[in-house]
Formats: structure tokens, C-alpha cells, sequence
């Protein structure tokens, strides 16, 4: 009981996390239709999705402290940390930047969840993710996110598709840039060495799983500094990666 008390206080402390306009719609799904022990029903009427012991018909099943919605990638539970990315947290990352100065800066254009089991920096670990970007666009220029390289710069990371439409902007340390088109299940390794970025081409949030190395670290100060040398933006209701000084 004690357990499961903790566990709603970290899942009640997000409030900023906007779960009830972003994610609600989606989630809802019965994970697993197994019944609460009767321990976790009395401590908590939310318990079906906390328990730490489910009871079978076969039998008694321990579950561990975190559960990923599987229908839109949200997590809840133990060891998850969220931020979230507004306009006014943007500044200089759209091309046009006098654009996004004349924007709502409160609007938010990304969150992320983050299961990290292990301390930041840990070699041999891995963390599990959930992106949120919304949809939106700068003066033609999709919402995406910052981007960036891995701070170890050998560390590769997976990402795929749960909801939405959008691209995966990659670009090398010779600064050439492309993208993968995302659709909800489509797969994409990103080899380390690789700048990445996600953009929402559609009208509905992009949400996109990640896993990559717990000790990979992220390097936002390239980006900051060069930025990448395209950009996707919306040409006549396409999206399309405009090479710098090809605009
Ligand atoms: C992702 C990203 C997430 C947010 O978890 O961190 O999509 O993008 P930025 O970190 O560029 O703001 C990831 O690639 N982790 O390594
Ligand atoms: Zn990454």
C-alpha cells in the first residue's frame, strides 16, 4: 500500500504535463484486464493500472511500478520525468524567427516522458521515451522539436510512430540533411554520428516512442550554434526539406 501511494503522488504531480488535452482522448484502454489484488482495490480505486500484484486465473502476476498506454505512448508510474517546450521556449530555432516572436509563447509545441531507471549518464543503460509534438507551424515551418546530436556521439537511439504524421530530420556531421516520413508504426533507427529532430506534418499531435543509451547525453549547443542546413516546410500543402539558401 505504501508502494502504491507514492505511485499516485508522482502520477498526480505533473499538472503542467497537460495530460487532459493532449493525451486523454486517446488513452482509456483496460492495459490489462487482470483484477487488483484486493489490498491495492481498498488503498486505491485507481489501482488497476498501479498494481503491483494481479491475480489470474493461472496465477498471481507481479507487475513492476510503470505502465506505457500502448494506444498513444503515454507513461505513468515510477522513474518518469516530463518537460514540456513552449514557443517562447523556441527562440532563434524556426527560420523565421520574427514570426515566432509575434506567436502566443505559451503555446506549447512539444512534451516529453522519459522513463529513466537509472541516473542520467549511466554507461550500459537505457532510457524509454514518449515525444509529444504538436501540430502547428512557424511562417511555413512545421512544429518539431530542438533537435541535437548525442553527446557521445557513437550512441544510436530507435524511434517509431505511434500517432500522427510527420519526418524524422536527420543530418550528418558534413551537415547533409534528409528526412523519414513517420506514420503511426513506422520504425526508425537513427546510427549515432546523427543529428535528429522530429517535425508534425499533420493537423493531429505527433507521438513518437524512443529508446536509446542512458549514457548518450544530448548536445544542444551544435544545433544551437550551426542549426541544420534544411528545413521542413509546408510548399503549397506539401512538406518539403528546403535546403539552406535554396528558399
Ligand atoms: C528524444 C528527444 C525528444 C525531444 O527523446 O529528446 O524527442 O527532442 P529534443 O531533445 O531535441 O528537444 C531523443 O532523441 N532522446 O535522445
Ligand atoms: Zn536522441
Amino acid at each position: 500500500p505504501h508502494r502504491l501511494r507514492r505511485l499516485h503522488r508522482a502520477h498526480d504531480r505533473a499538472p503542467d504535463f497537460d495530460r487532459g488535452r493532449h493525451w486523454a482522448g486517446c488513452a482509456g484502454v483496460d492495459l490489462i484486464p487482470l483484477v487488483a489484488s484486493a489490498e491495492a482495490k481498498s488503498s486505491a480505486p485507481k489501482a488497476q493500472y498501479y498494481a503491483e500484484t494481479v491475480q489470474t486465473k493461472e496465477k498471481k502476476l507481479t507487475m513492476n511500478g510503470t505502465m506505457v498506454d500502448l494506444l498513444s505512448g503515454y507513461l505513468r508510474g515510477d522513474n518518469i520525468s516530463e518537460s514540456k517546450r513552449t514557443l517562447g521556449d523556441l527562440k532563434n530555432v524556426f527560420q523565421d524567427e520574427a514570426a515566432r516572436a509575434q506567436m502566443n509563447p505559451a503555446t506549447i509545441v512539444y512534451e516529453v516522458q522519459s522513463h529513466m531507471a537509472v541516473k542520467d549518464g549511466t554507461p550500459g543503460g537505457l532510457f524509454f521515451g514518449t515525444s509529444n509534438v504538436m501540430p502547428g507551424q512557424v511562417g511555413g515551418e512545421y512544429f518539431m522539436t530542438k533537435g541535437h546530436y548525442h553527446a557521445r556521439r557513437e550512441c544510436g537511439e530507435y524511434y517509431w510512430c505511434i500517432q500522427g504524421m510527420g519526418a524524422l530530420i536527420l543530418m550528418d556531421e558534413s551537415g547533409k540533411c534528409w528526412f523519414e516520413p513517420m506514420q503511426p508504426g513506422s520504425l526508425h533507427y537513427i546510427p549515432g554520428y546523427i543529428a535528429h529532430r522530429l517535425a508534425n506534418t499533420g493537423d493531429t499531435p505527433l507521438r513518437v516512442g524512443a529508446c536509446w543509451p542512458s549514457d548518450a547525453g544530448h548536445d544542444y549547443a551544435s544545433i544551437a550554434e550551426h542549426g541544420f542546413t534544411a528545413r521542413l516546410m509546408n510548399v503549397g500543402g506539401v512538406p518539403t526539406l528546403v535546403q539552406e539558401g535554396q528558399a
